[in-house]
């Protein structure tokens, strides 16, 4: 196999910690973001989407979604699961996590990529090119406070966000949280079980690729 990643972005980094919590050999191949690799016809035959994460599998299959590579190592390498083992956990951890993406990553992705310079002309990710719309700016930061308002409570007095293990919740809890300082945005100061949590789940190795903020 071979995963395709970019060591800056969010998105490749919720797949690298699910590959080092699995402590599974991947080849990694580093893709250019900044100097629009993604973009080239060389990187379109591997994924027509232009983005990353990206896995091919040793058939020469390529899963281009941080879920579809989450699902498929989940079945292939099923320890430690990282997605519930209980039908229940299941669908909890399923929840949680569609929460994180709608609330957390597409809320910063919509603050972000209409306010930043450097995504004028590319507010969304893919082929085709989108003028920013600063209202949605506005809006994204706006659905990002309240979300961050929200983590101290749904943390609560629980070891991890789904409850007593660690699951594919929390790395995606712990990516958007550390891709928000790109914003200045991050936990309330009073949010105590939020950044009790935080500092745990901060300090296993899988997470160690990105600093961790302070309080
Ligand atoms: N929901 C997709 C999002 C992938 C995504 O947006 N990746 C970003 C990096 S975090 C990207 O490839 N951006 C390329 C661009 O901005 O053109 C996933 O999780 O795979």
């Amino acid at each position: 196999m071979k995963f395709y990643d970019c060591k800056t972005a969010p998105s490749p980094r919720r797949a690298r910690i699910f590959i080092a919590e699995k402590n599974i050999a991947i080849e990694h191949i580093e893709v250019d973001l900044r100097n629009a690799e993604q973009m080239g016809d060389a990187f379109r035959q591997i994924n027509a989407y232009c983005t990353v994460p990206v896995l091919e599998l040793d058939n020469g299959t390529h899963l281009t979604t941080t879920a579809g590579i989450w699902q498929y190592l989940e079945a292939a390498y099923p320890e430690p699961a990282l997605m519930g083992t209980t039908a229940e956990q299941k669908g909890i951890i399923a929840d949680l996590q569609w929460r994180i993406e709608t609330g957390g990553f597409m809320a910063m992705g919509e603050y972000l990529r209409n306010s930043a310079p450097a995504m004028k002309g590319r507010a969304l990710t893919g082929t085709v090119n989108y003028e920013q719309i600063p209202e949605l700016a506005v809006r994204g930061k706006d659905r990002l406070t309240h979300f961050f308002d929200d983590i101290d409570e749904l943390i609560g007095t629980k070891p991890y966000v789904a409850g007593e293990t660690f699951s594919v919740a929390d790395i995606d809890l712990l990516v958007v949280i550390d891709f928000a300082k790109w914003k200045k945005i991050t936990l309330p100061k009073t949010a105590v079980n939020a950044w009790r949590w935080y500092e745990t789940v901060s300090a296993r190795p899988s997470t160690q690729s990105v600093e961790p903020v302070s309080r």
